[in-house]
């Protein structure tokens, strides 16, 4: 399939065993081994990491040994002709993070925080990746009041200032989620996560990363998120994926829920020429109910479904877009796009 110049990636999370906060997992463990294998056999480009997804075990491992075996990684990334596209730290599921990392009340929890950071940014250099990127899972509160939130935005600049010291050739991509795992969360939106990269030392290696489901649940359209970091030139990668409406995180398949609004998604992207700019990100998850023989076609989908509204975009007669918008008759815009979207080109 024609892939108009854009790479794809997405993390070895997105091939799950299916388990959700009410049961356990339904499909068996696959294998990172296995998984580099299926990136091959899938034609995908780029791998995303958490940083234990790299280093398992990371806690218990010294800076030493990790850049160690990241080196060994690095080697069998390049055999399977596969880039890292970025590194993440995983602060959520250490004990130590039960109330945050860098905004934690506990001054213990911020440390193992800085620290966990700098051994992702190790990782990062040694996988010769870009950027890293932070999802703030648990900086935010249930209680509003146990945390002091303008302190709480400080304490996340502090934190990224450090990182910025500590790696001074790496980029750093903030992925904005507006809840989940916490009921309210700090930096819920793009215009946050900019915003916040411009109170650091560095505001020029900060950017940000779209996902499309936590757009979807801080009840914004995805294609103005991305356009708002494209206008800033700070989007540097995008987790594409669909949300039904305000509940769980769900990770569905590109365009599985909302054909036009992931239309709008890949006309920003592609108008805004990001196949030049950075690779097209999938963070999307099997159904618990997909059968293990059948449960990597959420990706293949998803990627099939962008590739194939690119060319959807690329051939929408501009022209007549135009003369409905030059006229403001807005009703015909929206039958030349559901038209166009319900004839395949
Ligand atoms: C959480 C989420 C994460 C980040 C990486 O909702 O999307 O997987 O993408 O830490
Ligand atoms: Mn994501």
């Amino acid at each position: 399939m024609e892939k108009y110049g854009y790479k794809f990636s997405f993390g070895p999370w997105n091939i799950h065993e299916g388990a959700d906060p009410f049961g356990p997992p339904v499909r068996p463990s696959i294998s990172f081994d296995q998984k580099l294998e299926a990136y091959q056999r899938l034609g995908f480009d780029a791998v995303q990491f958490h940083d234990d997804d790299a280093i398992p075990d990371l806690d218990d491992k010294s800076p030493d040994q990790i850049v160690k075996e990241a080196r060994a990684l690095k080697q069998r990334l390049d055999a399977a002709g596969l880039v890292a596209e970025f590194v993440a730290p995983r602060l959520w599921e250490h004990p130590i993070t039960v109330d945050g990392a860098y905004t934690s009340n506990d001054p213990k929890a911020r440390a193992y925080a800085i620290e966990r950071s700098h051994k992702t940014l190790d990782i990062a250099n040694t996988l010769e990746t870009g950027f890293v990127v932070l999802w703030f899972a648990r900086e935010g509160t249930y209680q509003r009041e146990a945390k002091d939130a303008a302190r709480a935005v400080d304490l996340l600049a502090e934190a990224l200032d450090d990182m910025l010291a500590y790696a001074p050739n790496m980029r750093i991509a903030i992925e904005p989620k507006p809840n989940e795992p916490m009921d309210i969360s700090y930096i819920p939106t793009i215009g946050h996560a900019v915003a916040l990269g411009y109170k650091t030392r560095a505001p020029e290696r900060c950017g940000v990363l779209v996902e499309s489901a936590h757009a979807v649940l801080a009840g914004l359209d995805p294609a103005d998120e991305m356009a708002f970091g494209l206008a800033y030139d700070k989007l540097w990668s995008v987790h594409l994926n669909d949300q039904n409406g305000l509940k769980f995180d769900q990770d569905r398949a590109f365009g599985s829920v909302n054909l036009r609004r992931a239309f709008d998604q890949v006309l920003v992207l592609d108008d805004n020429r990001f196949y030049e700019k950075g690779i097209v990100g999938l963070d999307v998850k099997a159904v618990r109910t997909q059968k293990p023989e059948v449960a990597e076609k959420h990706l293949i989908n998803s990627r099939d479904i962008f590739l194939w509204l690119v060319e959807r975009a690329r051939s929408l007669d501009r022209k007549v877009m135009q003369q409905c918008i030059d006229a403001r008759d807005y009703e015909e815009l929206d039958r030349l796009i559901l038209e166009h979207l319900m004839t395949r080109g």
